[in-house]
């Protein structure tokens, strides 16, 4: 490693001195303006991350759903997935180190890592739209490039494309092809090849409005609209070309607010949906004939693609075990639906995709959704090789409903959830079932819930456990809550420590839309005077 050359061009990318950052659930993310540091910073990082796992590693510049003077990044891992969390130290330890210790800090790494220097490293590139990404990417470059890592730049990408090109990269394009059209050809494919067995066509419900969130995902699709003609028209909202990137829409304002995003003409029972700044989430929605507007979140994506999939696997009779995967934002009703209608077990796990994915791999068929719209299906080896082989030797309705399996391995994403693959899932089950948007909702009907944030000096104070469903930490917060919640029927409230803001998060569930409100207040004041609260305290209605 040429330390000196590292010295002279991190000086190009100096460090404020005193900014302390963390990689948090989803990568360093802050103003744009304090990253430029942070982004030569991981462009070393992933060469040696790299060398060390002999791959191909990814970098991402993007800040998702935060508004667009934001900016942020992730490192993608060899199979497409999160950086391991070993790694995730080693890159707060990097960005936090102060200038001058910086080459010192990255050698340490190396060491602790066991990285073999010799050894080639190669990193692919992606980039949002944000008016600072482009720049802030070509930091990127600079730090992969001063360590002599190879790399390729594919500019501007969604985040779950980036996670693609990873994977097709290190698995020698079994998954797919490294490029843009390898992605949208492999979709595309299987999403045709799925919908050809609907029995009847239902032409006039092929349609779907999309809010891109005025972000990169309206580009992408854009790009594979024409793929996809045939069994699917789009209708593209928020894509860019006026607004601000998720300003008012994209799919984190609709799940928060509840509401219709600007910028999106509605018509009652019309299927719309919102992807996010980095179109890796999705939500469905719709207004019904008496304008009200009806919400189809992460959990109830989950509930409609698992029940497809169950009934798949009950046509070919194959045991392959399924498994949902949810975090404690699942509204109960899902949960409860998902467990006493459709008898499949349903696991809970911390906030944060990568805890999802760690636990849907352990299924042959694992499902994990965010209540936020996060989520996609993972399908071990085994099962798919098991597909593969049923689909040539079944016969007639078994073989049919083998290679229907079949298309939904190559449709979804297994990488990480990704709003297009899910979008194109979603809407192949719907076509087959025959289902309206107001069918797929009524399945079960969400119960009244409330979320709300709490300023507290040192949001650290609040620890947890049982996935983030109690509190363990500080002493009799948790009593309290149990109390509060004993007062309301079929109600439910838990608290955690933000993992992207300073805030503690507060949620509660009752059987009424007021009993939620209350409820989630009352914690909200438990946890502001049990929990160092800060400023005025929590007031109902706020
Ligand atoms: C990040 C996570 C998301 C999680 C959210 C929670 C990824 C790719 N994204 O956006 O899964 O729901 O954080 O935020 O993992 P919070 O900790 O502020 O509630
Ligand atoms: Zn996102």
């Amino acid at each position: 490693m040429d330390l000196d050359a590292v010295k002279e061009h991190s000086a190009l990318h100096a460090k404020p001195s005193g900014l302390v950052l963390q990689y948090g659930t989803a990568g360093f993310r802050t103003k744009a303006e304090h990253l430029d540091h942070v982004m030569f910073r991981m462009g070393l990082l992933a060469v040696l991350r790299s060398k060390q796992t002999k791959s191909t590693i990814g970098i991402m510049v993007t800040a998702s759903h935060n508004p667009e003077e934001d900016n942020g990044v992730k490192l993608v891992d060899p199979l497409g997935e999160m950086l391991a969390p070993s790694w995730e130290e080693h890159a707060t330890c990097l960005a936090n180190a102060e200038e001058q210790d910086m080459p010192r800090v990255l050698l340490d790494i190396s060491v602790k890592a066991a990285v073999s220097l010799q050894q080639d490293a190669f990193v692919v590139i992606g980039r949002d739209t944000r008016p600072s990404s482009e720049k802030l990417s070509q930091s990127v470059i600079d730090g992969v490039t001063v360590l002599k890592g190879q790399f390729h730049d594919y500019g501007l990408l969604t985040t779950p494309q980036l996670h693609y090109m990873v994977y097709c990269r290190n698995t020698g394009g079994q998954y797919g092809k490294a490029t843009l059209e390898g992605y949208y050809e492999k979709l595309s494919k299987a999403f045709m090849e799925l919908t050809k067995q609907a029995s009847c066509s239902g032409d006039e419900n092929r349609s779907l409005k999309v809010d891109c969130a005025n972000g990169i995902g309206a580009l992408k699709l854009r790009e594979m609209e024409h793929y996809i003609a045939q069994g699917l028209s789009v209708q593209l909202f928020n894509d860019g070309t006026k607004g601000k990137l998720n300003h008012l829409c994209g799919a984190d304002f609709v799940k928060s607010h509840q509401k219709p995003p600007h910028g999106m003409e509605m018509k009652s029972n019309e299927r719309c949906c919102s992807f996010d700044g980095d179109a890796d989430r999705i939500v469905y929605y719709y207004l019904d004939v008496d304008g009200h507007f009806h919400l189809i979140d992460g959990d109830k994506i989950a509930t409609l693609i698992s029940s497809f999939l169950k009934e798949l696997l009950l046509e070919i009779g194959e045991s392959l075990n399924i498994g949902v995967v949810q975090t404690a934002y699942a509204n109960g009703s899902s949960t409860r639906y998902l467990e006493e209608v459709m008898k499949v077990p349903v696991y809970c796990t911390k906030t944060g995709v990568k805890h999802l994915h760690h636990k849907a791999q352990e299924f042959d068929i694992g499902v994990y959704f965010e209540a936020n719209g996060h989520g996609t299906v993972l399908f071990s080896k085994a099962a798919e090789t098991k597909i593969k082989q049923l689909a040539r030797e079944l016969e007639d309705k078994k073989r049919k409903a083998a290679k229907m399996l079949e298309n939904v391995i190559d449709l979804i994403n297994q990488t990480a959830g990704d709003a297009v693959s899910d979008m194109l899932v979603i809407e192949a089950v719907l076509i087959l079932k025959g289902l309206t948007v107001q069918q797929w909702d009524a399945l079960y009907r969400d119960l009244p819930n409330r979320q709300l944030k709490v300023k507290v000096a040192d949001r650290q104070v609040i620890s947890t456990t049982d996935a983030e469903r109690q509190v363990v930490t500080p002493p009799g917060l948790q009593e309290a809550i149990n109390d509060l919640v004993k007062k309301y029927k079929l109600s439910r409230a838990f608290v955690r420590p933000s993992g992207t803001e300073d805030i503690v998060r507060v949620y509660a569930e009752a059987d009424s839309q007021e009993n939620a409100d209350s409820l989630a207040h009352a914690v909200s004041l438990a946890v502001f005077q049990l929990a160092g609260g800060v400023g005025e305290a929590p007031q109902l209605g706020l």
